[in-house]
């Protein structure tokens, strides 16, 4: 084999809906993090851990960074900072349809401030024009943060391989850290909960999406089956009738959606019992962040 084996974190930072995590997913070859048309889908770190012959890439998946408007987002906003500390080498994502906004230059200048190497990946470029990209390669380039400026598609995985092989070079020399079969640090019941709560990011609108937690209550075998019941936690009683719908046709959708995505997780047969229960303002609840994990581990 030629060349010394690389290993290190790689943070993916960006905006808000850029495709972090699809390119998590698609860096992977499996769905590690939810991924939704809503903004602020992710809200933890995420681990996903790629072995190959010559690398081991600890890819940290990160929330879209955004002005925090209460305790959930702050506690976002620190997983950001976190891992643009930690980070060996940082990937730095934009929508090429959209182009620089304020908020990229905000992440731009974290990264400028950590003097991390850094990637930038100009994201969906299956749904831009050519000449649109040129700019865009431009700025980027005369930000003078990047070794390299990389147009890809995280959906259709369009010079992913390329990405990937620029963020290798960048990596340091390094052991491998993690047995090849080890792909995440998220557990079992952390990755449900989040498939839950991806399929209420799909089926719900404007506020409702954000003001939705999930927590698991029970998981059980019995007999050939997994028994798993959850509640979805929300804002007001206003959204709790739109997720519960009429008859509770809502909710059922929800239900049978994360049933098969469970399935899917666990090879088994899952029965998914799911409760919507109001919790006013949650999201600036510190003891109710921490029941739910968002909160920094003491
Ligand atoms: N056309 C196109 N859509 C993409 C691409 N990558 C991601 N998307 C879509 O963009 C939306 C957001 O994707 P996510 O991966 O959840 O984005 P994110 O940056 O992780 O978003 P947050 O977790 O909210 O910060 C989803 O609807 C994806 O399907 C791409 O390469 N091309
Ligand atoms: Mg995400």
């Amino acid at each position: 084999m030629s060349g010394p084996f690389r290993s290190g974190f790689v943070g993916i930072v960006g905006r808000p809906n850029v495709g972090k995590s699809t390119m998590l997913n698609t860096f992977l070859g499996e769905k590690i993090a939810i991924v939704s048309p809503k903004p602020q889908t992710t809200r933890h770190r995420i681990l996903g851990v790629l072995t190959r012959e010559d690398a081991q890439v600890m890819f940290l998946d990160t929330p879209g960074w955004h002005q925090p408007e209460h305790a959930l987002g702050r506690y976002m906003a620190e997983v950001i900072k976190a891992v643009i500390e930690e980070a060996d080498v940082l990937v730095a994502v934009i929508d090429a349809r959209v182009g620089l906004r304020e908020d990229d230059e905000r992440v731009l200048d974290r990264i400028r401030q950590a003097k991390r190497p850094a990637v930038l990946a100009l994201n969906k470029v299956d749904a831009v024009k050519k000449p649109k990209l040129l700019p865009l390669l431009e700025a980027c380039a005369k930000t003078r943060l990047f070794s390299d400026c990389v147009p890809v598609s995280a959906l259709t995985g369009d010079q992913m391989p390329l990405l990937l092989s620029r963020i290798i070079a960048r990596l340091p020399e390094g052991p491998r850290w993690y047995e090849p079969d080890q792909r995440t640090d998220q557990t079992d019941r952390q990755r449900i909960t989040e498939l839950i709560r991806e399929q209420i990011l799909l089926a719900t609108r404007q506020e409702v999406p954000h003001a939705v937690a999930v927590r698991l209550d029970e998981l059980k075998e019995e007999g050939h089956l997994v028994s798993i019941q959850a509640t979805i936690l929300i804002e007001r009683p206003g959204q709790k009738a739109i997720l519960i719908g009429r008859g509770g046709a809502m909710l059922k959708r929800i239900g049978q959606s994360a049933r098969s995505q469970i399935e899917q997780l666990l090879g088994r047969k899952v029965y998914l019992g799911l409760w919507v229960k109001v919790v006013e303002d949650w999201r600036r609840d510190a003891r109710i962040l921490r029941e739910l994990g968002y909160a920094e581990q003491p």
